[in-house]
């Protein structure tokens, strides 16, 4: 039985169909269940049987590698392909949509907003141009680990920030209304009130918030 923290491995554990179960924890209390598997206190994180591990982008791999419906391409090219937007979502966008929400001046919103927006274009432009997700019609790699993020947009960045949605007909507009009707996301996604809770303290830029709030506050790319 797998057991999981967090909300990028659990949209690939519900794809997989392979047995397991969530456990939601409060990252920000680094409850001792999650201390033993992590001793860096962060989610995600996964335990098989006795062997445990971290880090989303190695758990998404992980699953991938136990599970019979595979969400990177086979092809090594294709595959190469979605891990290299993989880690552009890691070192821009997710850093970037904490630089938006955190900061209180006017001025830097607008400048982060920015940045944030080209980096989703970024990722957008190297997207198959039908989609309506990232390689085509199905969910795959590239999709899961942005997801959670494309829909903190409408419930986090457009209520805390003004994010202004795209137009419907836009490939971005597209995508989103994808993820927002895919099963496996949709059962993995909270209520809008526990979204503006959680981000809250992010958009206040509260200290000793976490510890990705202070990497991103130091200039740092997240932990
Ligand atoms: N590099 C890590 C970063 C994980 C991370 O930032 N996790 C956040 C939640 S999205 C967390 O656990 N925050 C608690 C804290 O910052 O103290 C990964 O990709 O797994």
């Amino acid at each position: 039985m797998l057991t999981v923290w967090d909300k990028r491995v659990w949209i690939a554990l519900e794809l997989s169909g392979l047995d397991y179960q969530y456990i939601e924890v409060d990252p920000y209390k680094k409850p001792k269940e999650l201390m033993d598997v992590n001793p860096r206190g962060l989610v995600p994180a996964l335990r098989d049987g006795d062997w445990g591990c971290y880090e989303s982008t190695v758990l998404m791999e992980y699953v991938d590698d136990i599970s019979q419906k595979k969400l990177l391409p086979q092809n090594p090219k294709a595959k190469a392909e979605s891990r290299l937007w993989a880690d552009h979502i890691s070192r821009n966008i997710v850093p970037n949509f904490y630089r938006y929400l955190q900061a209180q001046e006017a001025d830097k919103q607008a400048e982060h907003g920015r940045e944030f927006e080209k980096q989703v274009n970024i990722l957008m432009e190297a997207a198959d141009l039908e989609g309506p997700f990232f390689t085509g019609s199905q969910i795959s790699f590239v999709d899961v680990m942005v997801g959670p993020w494309i829909l903190r947009c409408p419930r986090v960045l457009q209520p805390y920030r003004g994010w202004v949605p795209p137009t419907k007909e836009s490939r971005f507009g597209r995508f989103i209304a994808a993820l927002e009707s895919e099963e496996s996301i949709l059962k993995t996604t909270s209520g809008a009130e526990l979204y503006l809770d959680s981000y809250e303290r992010y958009a206040e830029n509260r200290p000793n918030t976490s510890q990705v709030a202070k990497a991103i506050n130091e200039g740092r790319g997240l932990p």
